[in-house]
């Protein structure tokens, strides 16, 4: 999978795809992120990308100049199978897209900033729209990241055996069972004998059932769906 992203702040984007497991990814061909600097499509002085909103009001909004001729640049040259904006207006990520976006080729994540993106660019370039949670962030840099890192993970190939992500929560829409390693006991506190015994069966059950409490304790939501 190919993954462009155009920024306002591209250093926020460097170091979280170069280690664990995105940097595996990467390493075995299966992820690639370039970074795009939106002032460096800007035609103005200083390299300005953004400007004050119509009817007024604080804030800045980035400009359809740049974003479109970063965005033309970039779909001459691939084609791209979602042109996603991150803004907390989007619809909220979950396990079941990051699912589905880890099938495609190419993907072209645009980051606002400030008050956001001329509501044009929206209308004219973006496929689809995503926020990752109830609450704001400064910008779509850490968001488009938390996004790569979900999806990144997912592509075929990038995990094994050992870091499946078919025990993940949500994977079936339920939370994950307690996980315990050595030793047997820690201050008093044992691992469960189920986990001990050896029984695969009767492992696979205790874990179903963990699982099965803590999402009704935790998120009942989940369980409506
Ligand atoms: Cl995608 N962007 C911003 N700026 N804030 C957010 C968000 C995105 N998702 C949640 N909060």
């Amino acid at each position: 999978m190919r993954v462009d992203i155009i920024s306002v702040v591209p250093d926020l984007l460097n170091s979280p795809f170069a280690h664990s497991i995105m940097k595996r990814a990467a390493d075995k061909g299966l992820l690639e992120v370039h970074v795009h600097n939106l002032r460096d499509y800007s035609d103005l002085r200083n390299q300005q990308v953004d400007d004050y909103q119509f009817g007024g009001g604080a804030g800045m909004v980035l400009m359809c100049e740049p974003l479109a001729k970063a965005i033309d640049d970039l779909q001459s040259r691939y084609r791209y199978d979602e042109v996603i904006y991150m803004t907390p207006d989007g619809k909220t990520l979950d396990q079941r897209t990051a699912n589905r976006l880890s099938l495609k080729e190419n993907l072209l994540i645009i980051c606002g900033h400030y008050k956001g993106i001329d509501e044009r660019i929206r209308e004219l370039y973006i496929t689809m729209e995503l926020s990752i949670g109830d609450y704001v962030l400064s910008g779509g840099e850490l968001a488009a990241c938390v996004l790569v890192d979900a999806i990144g993970r997912l592509i075929p190939g990038v995990l094994n055996d050992e870091t499946s992500a078919l025990t993940d929560s949500f994977q079936d829409n339920l939370l994950a069972p307690p996980v315990y390693t050595r030793p047997a006991e820690f201050r008093g506190l044992k691992v469960p004998d189920e986990l001990l015994s050896g029984n695969h069966k009767k492992i696979d059950d205790w874990r179903t059932q963990q699982a099965l409490e803590r999402t009704k304790a935790r998120r009942p939501d989940l369980l409506q769906e």
